[in-house]
This record gives C-alpha cells, sequence and structure tokens, in this order.
C-alpha cells in the first residue's frame, strides 16, 4: 500500500468512524417487523444493542443492583431518575430481590418508556428513547 492509499484508508475510516452515530435512533430503525410501533421484542434487541446492561453489571452476575446502576449512570443519575420517576427501581424490581435481573430490566425499561401502557412504543413515546440513546443520552454507554 502506497502512502496516497493509506492516507486515504485512514481519512475513509475517520470518516466512517464519524458518520456512524451511537444510534441513528428513529423508530423505522428499531421497526423490525410489519406491525405499526416498537414491541417489547424489538425495544430490548434495540436496547441491548447500546451495551447498557452488561456496562453496568460491573460483577458480571447478570444482576444490576441498585449501587451499580448509579455507579453506571454517574453524573446521568439525575436525568434517568427525572425520566423514570424516583421510585423506579423498586416497581423494575418484579420480585422484590432487591436486583434488578435482565427481564427486569427491559421490561420496566419497556413498560416505563410505553407511557399510554398499550405494549406498543410508537410516536411520540419513541421520541423519548431516541433523546436519551442519542450522543450525551443515558444509553450513550
Ligand atoms: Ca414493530
Ligand atoms: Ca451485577
Ligand atoms: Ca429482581
Ligand atoms: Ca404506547
Amino acid at each position: 500500500m502506497n502512502i496516497k492509499s493509506l492516507t486515504t484508508a485512514t481519512a475513509l475510516a475517520a470518516t466512517m468512524a464519524f458518520a456512524a452515530p451511537a444510534f441513528a435512533a428513529g423508530v423505522n430503525d428499531w421497526n423490525t417487523d410489519n406491525e405499526a410501533g416498537i414491541s417489547s421484542d424489538e425495544f430490548r434487541t434495540g436496547l441491548e444493542d447500546t451495551g447498557a446492561f452488561e456496562n453496568w453489571d460491573a460483577n458480571d452476575d447478570k444482576m444490576l443492583s441498585q449501587d451499580e446502576l448509579n455507579e453506571g449512570l454517574g453524573e446521568n443519575n439525575t436525568a434517568f431518575g427525572t425520566r423514570f420517576g424516583e421510585g423506579y427501581y423498586d416497581s423494575w424490581d418484579a420480585n422484590d430481590d432487591e436486583n434488578i435481573g435482565e427481564d427486569e430490566f427491559y421490561d420496566g425499561v419497556y413498560s416505563s418508556y410505553d407511557a399510554d401502557s398499550n405494549k406498543v412504543i410508537e410516536e411520540p413515546e419513541f421520541g423519548d428513547v431516541g433523546d436519551d440513546i442519542g450522543d450525551g443520552g443515558f444509553w450513550d454507554v
């Protein structure tokens, strides 16, 4: 590879890195079936792609303790609490074991975004998801 093509390749890689934001969070990016809106399965797939759960689960036990969540969120703690309500941890902890498993996590987050509780996240509910996943949002881990 000569210098010119090396430079081009480097520039191309830089462009691609820049052009690939954490998520192009439009409702259609997550909507993979032919049903309107985001189902819980579609939502889970999209949110898993952020890697947030694994990232915050410091001891890798597939559970998020309150401490792990606080630690993982860091300065985004306030925004997270504002979005989901101060009592979110207890309400997501469906089996009351003071830990949030993966199913509890994804179900809890999903129902929190589903403001009208119709089991589908549609616009404008997805607008909140997009905001939180975009650069600087708390899912942008
Ligand atoms: Ca759908
Ligand atoms: Ca853990
Ligand atoms: Ca639990
Ligand atoms: Ca809804």
